[in-house]
């Protein structure tokens, strides 16, 4: 299942600072030279891939981005400073586009790019640099460059990292309307959720990761029982699987048993899904009763050395763990590199986790 995630933001480069005019003022000196420093160069503003995101759910808080502008020149021939970049990071798959032309402008496919995608004004020069022979008192200064400004279209096919698998009533609904903003249809009967589903999970301001909630697998779902398997494809390609238990009274009364069938079904899909990741999340611990239910999921986790999550959708239980045990793992599983793509726009040498760019650094 892909799943298109879509935003429109505005970046603006630094205007450069203004040549400053000015002339030496020396005691015993009645006319000293021209002494305007040069503007500061403004800030770029630059794109950079990221392994961290997966979304663009950072950018929907704030669509905005500025870089600073370079100081403007002084007297005593000193140089304004210049305005630091800003760096924007977005998930490999980020297509960048020129909004108002629809222009393409950037393919992302890798987490070590790095774009000028603004270029900075660039500082004006003050009145020192215009000293010539014949000219030894020039008023002459320049403003300084305005920096660029785009309106983008950043859009995201999104690939679901984590699946979501289980029996039918198990309660995944419930957890990806509590892990994400996804309103799927939630009810007290098999087989509610009758479409695979999205959400994106916030983890921070800086990471977040997509969940994919299929309809409930049953025994001999292989053969065609209940909905069948062919939901699977769409949990084909995450790099993790959920598998989640209900351990409430109404849960199954041999978890092993349950777990053993689900993983047939898995194993039996046409590319098998049961070597994959997977972490194992118990739900509705909230009405866990005597807990030997819990207790019993928890065990089958520890033999077969898989994480494991208690976690209520009712009340909240377990779900921050939740969230922050998944983005952790994913982080560990790492997100396979495709390939790379031509561009015009200036690319730039990025080492992953270096501070933002300075000038000097690029070029
Ligand atoms: N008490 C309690 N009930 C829950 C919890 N999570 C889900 N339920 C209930 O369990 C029932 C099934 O929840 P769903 O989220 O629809 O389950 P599902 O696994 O998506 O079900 P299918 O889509 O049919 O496979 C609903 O009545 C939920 O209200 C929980 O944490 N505590
Ligand atoms: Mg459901």
């Amino acid at each position: 299942m892909v799943f298109v995630d879509e935003v429109i933001i505005t970046v603006k480069a630094g205007d450069g600072g203004n040549g400053c005019l000015a002339f030496r003022r020396e005691k015993f000196v009645p006319r000293g030279g021209p002494s305007g420093g040069d503007g500061g160069k403004g800030g770029d503003v630059l794109i950079e891939g990221s392994q961290q995101h997966n979304t663009l759910l950072h950018f929907r808080f704030n669509p905005e981005h500025k870089a600073q502008r370079g100081a403007h020149g002084e007297g005593s021939n000193r140089k304004g400073r210049d305005g630091a970049d800003t760096v924007l990071r977005v998930p490999a798959g980020c297509v960048i586009w020129e909004a108002d032309t629809g222009e393409k402008l950037f393919d992302f496919t890798r987490a070590d790019q790095r774009l000028v995608i603004a270029k900075g004004g660039r500082g004006g020069r003050g009145n020192a640099r215009f000293a010539t022979s014949t000219n030894q008192a020039p008023r002459r200064i320049e403003p300084g460059g305005e920096g660029e400004f785009h309106r983008l279209r950043l859009v995201l096919k999104l690939l679901a990292d984590v699946g979501l698998v289980g029996f039918p009533n198990v309660g995944k609904s419930s957890l990806l309307s509590r892990i994400s903003a996804a309103r799927p249809k939630i009810a007290d009967y098999p087989f509610t959720t009758l479409e695979p589903s999205l959400g994106m999970v916030r983890v921070s301001e800086e990471e977040s990761f997509v969940v994919a909630d299929i309809p409930g697998l049953i025994e001999g779902a292989h053969l065609g029982h209940g909905l069948g398997t062919r939901f699977l494809r769409h949990i084909e390609r995450t790099r993790l699987l959920a598998h989640v238990m209900d351990v409430s009274e109404r849960g199954g009364p041999d978890p092993e048993h349950d777990f053993e069938v689900l993983m047939e079904e898995l194993a039996s899909f046409e590319t098998p899904l049961a070597g994959k990741p997977m972490v194992v999340v118990a739900s509705k611990t909230d009405v866990a009763g005597d807990g030997a239910r819990l207790r019993a999921v928890e065990e089958l986790a520890a033999r077969r050395k898989l994480r494991f999550f208690a976690t209520s959708a009712a009340t909240g239980a377990g779900i921050q763990e939740l969230i922050w045990g998944l983005a952790e793992i994913l982080r560990e599983i790492g997100r396979p590199e495709p390939e790379i793509e031509d561009t015009d726009l200036p690319l730039v040498a990025f080492k992953p986790g270096q501070a933002p760019g300075r000038e000097g650094e690029r070029e």
